[in-house]
């Protein structure tokens, strides 16, 4: 259809852009990563959304282009944002399944790390259940490649796909993406409560980062605070951004 035949060379026409959402900690309330989301604005469609064009393109086996044209700027991005509390910011950038399957991700990422010159350390890849459940020992062995290069590495959506803990007894990640399905009712709700005191757990036991995603709610925030999460995500906190206006936050917040 329409957006099949107009996704290849959408990155050449300059028709991608990413919004940069902030990641801020519990404690200090204070921005210390963004994770960049991609969009794309077709010329007569106008948004198209990720959900929609990101399976497209994956079908049309035109996800490396669009992934590489995402890793390329938002490192580039990345190493022009100011420091927070004297931190530099960490930068998530979310990969597909398909990506990780095509077994040239441990080259992009390095492309995109010397390009832009990017600490490595500063670079979450945020990867899903659905990329480890492609099976292949390969994925473990990219995932651990790219750990050696020093980039970091997240369970994105954790918990709202299957046998998620088998997952972690053999992937090598450093965070825990914690479902907004689970924190939409953290507040009102005795199960979704215990989820999310699960995950700290785990998150605890195995020395992972534990992030919040979709919190909307200051509800929500005090009771995941209570919970002991260590990060919190979403509109509450602050809506996706474009770079521009990304930085006027930060600068205000600095
Ligand atoms: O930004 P939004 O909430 O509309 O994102 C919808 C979905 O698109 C999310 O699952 C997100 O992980 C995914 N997504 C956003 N940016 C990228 C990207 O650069 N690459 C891939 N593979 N998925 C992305
Ligand atoms: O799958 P992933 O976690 O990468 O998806 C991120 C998506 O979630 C982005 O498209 C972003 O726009 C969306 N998002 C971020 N914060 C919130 C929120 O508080 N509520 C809702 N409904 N969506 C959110
Ligand atoms: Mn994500
Ligand atoms: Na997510």
């Amino acid at each position: 259809d329409r957006l099949r035949a107009d996704l290849p060379g959408a990155a050449a026409r300059g028709e991608l852009w990413l919004a940069f959402q902030p990641v801020v900690s519990m404690d200090e309330q204070r921005v210390t990563g963004v994770e960049a989301l991609l969009r794309w604005r077709h010329p007569e469609l106008g948004d198209v959304p990720p959900r929609e064009f990101v399976p497209i393109a994956e079908r049309a086996g035109v996800i490396g282009e669009l992934q590489r044209w995402a890793l390329r700027e938002a490192t580039a991005a990345a190493v022009a944002l100011p420091e927070s509390g004297g931190v530099p910011l960490q930068l998530g950038v979310n990969i597909s399944a398909s990506h990780v399957a095509a077994r040239s991700l441990v080259d992009d990422v390095a492309t995109a790390l010397t390009t832009s010159g990017l600490a490595p350390q500063r670079l979450v890849l945020e990867i899903t259940e659905a990329t480890v459940q492609d099976d292949g020992e390969f994925v473990v062995t990219d995932i651990q490649a790219l750990r050696l290069m020093g980039v970091h590495v997240a369970l994105d959506d954790f918990g709202a796909g299957t046998s998620s803990l088998v997952h972690l007894t053999r992937l090598p990640i450093d965070v825990l993406k914690l479902d907004s399905t689970f924190v939409a009712r953290v507040d009102r709700d005795g199960r979704s409560r215990a989820l999310c005191q699960a995950v700290v757990t785990v998150g605890r036991a195995l020395g992972l980062d534990v992030v919040a995603e979709g919190v909307e709610t200051p509800a929500q925030l005090g009771a995941l605070r209570g919970l002991g999460l260590g990060f919190a995500q979403g509109f509450l906190l602050s809506r996706p951004l474009p770079l521009a206006e990304l930085l006027r936050v930060l600068d205000e917040g600095a």
